[in-house]
């Protein structure tokens, strides 16, 4: 339902919206992204869900094996982003393309000469990963550069005939996950081969200066080199096909015919295009903040590149990653953490250092990622997110209220038992009680784990819950924008490239017209004054009101900038316990500058 709003008042906009308190699906891409940003978005292709692991015994994977370890690793790794005394930011296996270095082909070929990775170690790579919970190990078999990292009869631009090392990475690899019992897979950029041929964005004669078709490069060796990876290192988990682009649907369907002959229990990626692949892959770097159904997975990196970059030192933290993969398993689905070893084939100690962190800590829960269901409330909660096994609930606390209490709302089932737990094999029975329909559970006032804190609440029967936000009465609650009802203004995904490669992702609130609001339905246990900031983007100085329906309504002026920021609105008052309806418009100032993300209330007391 679509109205145009003439009045400014918020008591006609929550007349007209219709409310649902359910979590929304996703903001449509309606963006216009930048030219270059188009191109790189056109090469993912359709990535349709087709397989529930119900279905299928090779959905089982992301089952049990919701954490995975990407490998991007290749002859761009030796570079690690300088060529030539110049430094260049952005994904590092991109820098032979003109959106980095533009190295020319026979340039990049004779970089082969150089590469000799004798530090790699296969059996440590695959007991880090195993060190880290992950359950199994992607890597790159051929990039878009089109080097093979493994012995190819197809084309001898490859580790083991064109350089010094002449050893193939890929059989020790394949082995050492074995001895570990930790699966394996490969990446392979089939559209994509930026050197040899024909290949997709690569030269368009051959050596003699003879035209070469796309036909050409694939079948002389895409196909070729598909058979090899899927027939020649043993049963594989994955086959991760990438950036399809308008690779014609009759190749992508042979190369997944060869995938189920030569490996029938294998999943296919999403990004095999024309909506092909077994599951869907999201965009790079992005985590969804609703529930997702079906089989999917996000793939991130330990720091900004995906290959190995000499300058990159923006690791994430242990309980960065930690929150990372609890909020896709929490969403439904599985997190693909990627590491970038260096040209001599080690790995970086500070990437190997978070993993093992955070894997440490899963060793201390296993059950909150393994197996585990996703959160019946949808989305996180303010103090961290919620797994399920059955008729039990993990909360993983993320932020531990000092208060001695922990507020869960929306619960409607009996509570048999509480725990926290201290360890895998031990936990400490806590108190609980139900408080105007919320659960509140007594804690002890410090934080039992330095990392996230898990409480086990077993229900009786299956969880049912009200995911309807809740303004949490001890730690700040954030809800973002996207989980609004939106009238009078445009809900709109908008994503960007940081640095070449690095894709940030936002759904927000624009196109403000007057009498706009984005409004959300609020849950308030105590009730009081809390105070209210709005994160947004924009121009100059905007005035933005916000408004709880039949209440107290609050506005202010406050500066903009073209980053995403929080600005304190004011203090509002929700007199009672009970639902409310909270809006936030833009009314004065360049409203069509302005780009909300989110609200975030303070309790005071
Ligand atoms: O272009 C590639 C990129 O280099 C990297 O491999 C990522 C990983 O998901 N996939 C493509 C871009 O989406």
């Amino acid at each position: 339902m679509k109205h145009t709003l003439k009045t400014a008042s918020l008591a006609s906009v929550f007349a007209l919206v219709s409310m649902s308190c359910m979590a929304k699906e996703p903001a449509k891409d309606t963006a216009k992204p930048a030219a270059k940003s188009e191109k790189m978005d056109d090469l993912w292709g359709d990535s349709v869900v087709k397989l529930r692991a119900a279905d299928a015994k090779r959905g089982q994977l992301f089952d049990d094996g919701n954490y995975a370890m990407f490998i991007h690793w290749g002859l761009y790794s030796n570079l690690g982003n300088k060529v030539k005394g110049k430094t260049y930011y952005g994904i590092g296996e991109w820098i032979m393309n003109s959106n980095m270095a533009g190295i020319p082909i026979p340039e990049y070929r004779k970089l082969a000469n150089d590469f000799n990775p004798v530090n790699f170690d296969a059996k440590a790579i695959a007991q880090l990963a195993k060190d880290a919970g992950m359950k199994y190990i992607i890597i790159t078999s051929k990039h878009h550069d089109g080097f093979a990292m493994y012995h190819s009869k197809a084309d001898k631009f490859n580790i083991v005939d064109a350089t010094p090392y002449g050893r193939d990475p890929m059989k020790e690899l394949v082995q050492a996950c074995k001895e570990v019992g930790i699966g394996f897979g490969f990446y392979y950029s089939h559209n994509q081969d930026w050197t040899f041929p024909g290949g997709g964005k690569g030269p368009k004669v051959d050596s003699d200066g003879k035209r070469a078709t796309f036909d050409d490069y694939y079948k002389k060796k895409c196909l070729p080199q598909v058979k090899e990876i899927t027939s020649e290192y043993g049963q594989i988990e994955i086959v991760w096909f990438d950036t399809p682009g308008s690779m014609p649907k009759k190749y992508v369907e042979e190369l997944i015919e060869v995938v189920r002959k030569n490996q029938p229990d294998a999943l296919v990626s999403g990004r095999a295009g024309h909506g092909l692949g077994d599951y869907q892959s999201l965009g790079d770097m992005e985590v969804p903040h609703h529930n997702v159904k079906g089989l999917w997975e996000s793939v991130d990196t330990t720091n900004d590149s995906w290959a190995y970059a000499w300058y990159d030192e923006n690791w994430k933290t242990p309980k960065q990653i930690l929150g990372l993969l609890v909020s896709c398993v929490g969403r439904g689905g599985t997190y693909m953490l990627n590491i970038g070893p260096r040209g001599d084939g080690s790995v970086p100690q500070r990437a190997a250092d978070a993993l093992r962190g955070s894997g440490e800590w899963i060793r201390r829960y296993p059950q909150v990622v393994y197996g585990a269901g996703p959160s019946p409330w949808q989305h996180a909660l303010p103090w961290g997110d919620v797994t399920t096994r059955g008729n039990k609930l993990h909360l993983a606390v993320f932020e531990w209220p000092r208060s001695g209490e922990l507020h869960l709302p929306g619960l409607k089932n009996k509570i048999k038992s509480a725990k926290l737990l201290t360890s895998k094999e031990s936990s400490a029975e806590i108190a609980h009680k139900k408080v105007s329909g919320w659960s509140v559970f007594s804690l002890p006032v410090g934080a039992p784990d330095k990392l996230v804190s898990v409480i086990e609440v077993e229900l009786e029967g299956e969880p049912d819950v009200d995911p309807c936000f809740a303004i949490d009465p001890v730690v700040d609650t954030e809800i973002l924008a996207e989980f609004s009802e939106v009238s009078g203004a445009k809900l709109k995904r908008n994503r960007w490239m940081e640095k070449f490669g690095e894709w940030k992702h936002v759904n927000q609130v624009v196109n403000w017209q007057p009498g706009g609001a984005a409004t959300w339905e609020v849950d308030v246990l105590v009730p009081g004054d809390y105070k209210v900031a709005l994160n947004y983007t924009g121009k100059g100085r905007l005035v933005w009101k916000v408004a709880i329906e039949g209440g107290e309504a609050i506005q202010n002026q406050q500066n903009a900038s073209s980053v995403f920021h929080d600005y304190r609105i004011g203090w509002i008052n929700f007199p009672k316990p009970g639902r409310y309806k909270v809006g936030a418009s833009c009314i004065e100032g360049d409203t069509q500058s302005a780009a909300l993300k989110g609200i975030k209330f303070t309790p005071l007391r």
